[in-house]
């Protein structure tokens, strides 16, 4: 077999180990996180991995191999193919039917029994495991460990009398990673600081400026909006939800000193015409130095995207700056939105919303690998060289009844590190919409430089 730091390595490679900044169960910030499970599903690994426990070990004292489950299920089961001796199965939860037993498997009173564990922490766990073996008349001596996280664990055990025998522990680990440059010195002081029992503190990374992503924004409707937002310093969005085109005219007249853009839902105006109400819209546009965002959220074919952008009465190509679209037709269904940006929807902030995790993910590479894509809509933080812009904001923070959860511009800031704020009703229902947008625009902008 190859030495024992060859095999670690070749373990790590699966992704058992990830560091970084995770906050456990007890809701403590560790700056690493450990999962065994996926050494199961290399066999080779696994094979190997039950020799090596199985060399440390007084085998003759054992006549049964347990495995907490669930990742220690396949390290157990593995340890008896190459041993030769007995595996039985612990439940997790007693049966609710017919024999209520806890252990399955053949197995007779008085007989002893090595319990295998992937990860040790406190060893409460364990301790909890262990008198459901014992209740059955099987006795317990000693407990083999994937990895020791040296937080008490196996101390805590070998105070009850048990045998802890473990294979790696972190410490050696982080050695191990450190010799191959996997960690740095800083990272393995504050992982050794966190294992002396210490509050570890990590540096908050800041979120970029605008003018940050400026140097670095490829998209000429990504570098507009950049620049429009530092030279009128605001990052509000207005979103002009009405329904005739003189209350839209009036309300982008207000609001437009205050705002990097109008969002607009064409479709809902009952009077469109594209000459008096898309002239006029242009008009104020150019006047305040604000840029139109149409909310089409688009959703199907590319095909059909096309005409829905370019043709039909709205014409939405031919005015718009940018589009939001949602990503459910694929990347090639972005093709279509040549010359302006498309800002992708990724999770929406109505309840319910199905935009689950799986989506977002998915969603999110669409979003990241197309050149049309300038941003995202998201309730999540997502990766900086998108541009976020957060809709559900508002100063009150309270719900519409109708589903739409809201978030302060302080919250949006600060925990999404958004980059831009999109206020509907908070704005176009206030009694005076330009005292409105102006306090959206101040308190937005507050939170910004706040959050840098
Ligand atoms: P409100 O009045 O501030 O709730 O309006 C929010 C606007 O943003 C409205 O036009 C919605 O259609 C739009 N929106 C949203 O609220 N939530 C989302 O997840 C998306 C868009 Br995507």
């Amino acid at each position: 077999m190859e030495s024992k730091k060859e095999f670690f390595l070749e373990c790590y490679k699966l992704g058992i180990i990830k560091f970084g900044r995770f906050t456990l169960k007890s809701g403590i910030e560790s700056p690493f996180y450990v999962d065994l499970r996926p050494l199961a599903s290399d066999p080779k690994i696994l094979k190997h991995l039950a020799n090596y426990l199985l060399d440390m070990l007084p085998l003759d004292n054992f006549d049964l191999i347990c495995g907490v489950p669930y990742a220690a299920l396949p390290m157990a089961t593995a340890m008896s193919l190459e041993s030769y001796i007995p595996l039985i199965i612990k439940r997790k939860e007693a049966k609710d039917y017919g024999t209520k037993k806890m252990i399955e498997g053949i197995f007779t009173q008085g007989q002893n029994c090595l319990l295998v564990e992937d990860v040790i922490t406190s060893g409460k766990s364990l301790l909890e495991t262990i008198p459901e073996i014992e209740n059955e008349g099987i006795s317990v001596s000693d407990i083999v460990v994937v990895l020791d996280r040296q937080q008490g664990g196996k101390e805590l055990l070998e105070s009850k009398g048990y045998r802890v025998h473990t294979l790696f522990t972190i410490s050696e680990v982080c050695g191990m990673l450190k010799e191959e440059g996997h960690l740095s010195n800083d990272e393995v002081l504050r992982i050794s600081d966190f294992l002396q029992g210490n509050e570890v503190k990590f540096e908050d990374k800041k979120r970029l400026s605008y003018a940050q992503k400026l140097d670095v924004a490829e998209h000429s409707v990504a570098r507009r909006l950049l620049e429009t937002a530092i030279a009128k310093q605001t990052n509000l969005i207005a979103s002009a939800d009405v329904m005739t085109t003189a209350e839209l005219l009036d309300l982008a007249d207000k609001v437009g000193p205050h705002i990097v853009a109008l969002k607009t839902h064409i479709d809902i105006i009952t009077d469109f015409d594209p000459d008096s109400t898309i002239l006029p819209l242009k008009d104020l546009a150019a006047k305040h130095n604000f840029m139109l965002m149409e909310d089409r959220k688009f959703a199907d074919i590319g095909n059909t995207q096309e005409l829905q952008f370019s043709y039909g009465i709205y014409k939405i190509s031919n005015w718009a700056d940018f589009v939001t679209s949602q990503v459910i037709g694929g990347y090639d269904s972005l093709n279509c939105f040549r010359n302006v940006g498309v800002v992708a929807i990724l999770g929406m902030s109505s309840k319910g919303t199905l935009t689950d995790a799986a989506y977002q993910a998915e969603a999110l590479k669409v979003a990241q690998s197309h050149p049309n894509v300038i941003g995202g809509v998201s309730q999540k933080q997502i990766p900086e060289e998108l541009l976020l812009f957060t809709p559900g904001v508002s100063i009150a923070e309270t719900g519409d009844g109708k589903g739409q959860q809201y978030n302060t511009p302080e919250k949006v800031f600060a925990d999404l590190q958004t980059d831009f704020i999109i206020v509907g009703r908070g704005i176009y229902k206030a009694d005076h919409p330009e005292a409105a947008a102006l306090n959206y625009k101040i308190a937005g902008w507050n939170a910004y430089t706040a959050s840098l």
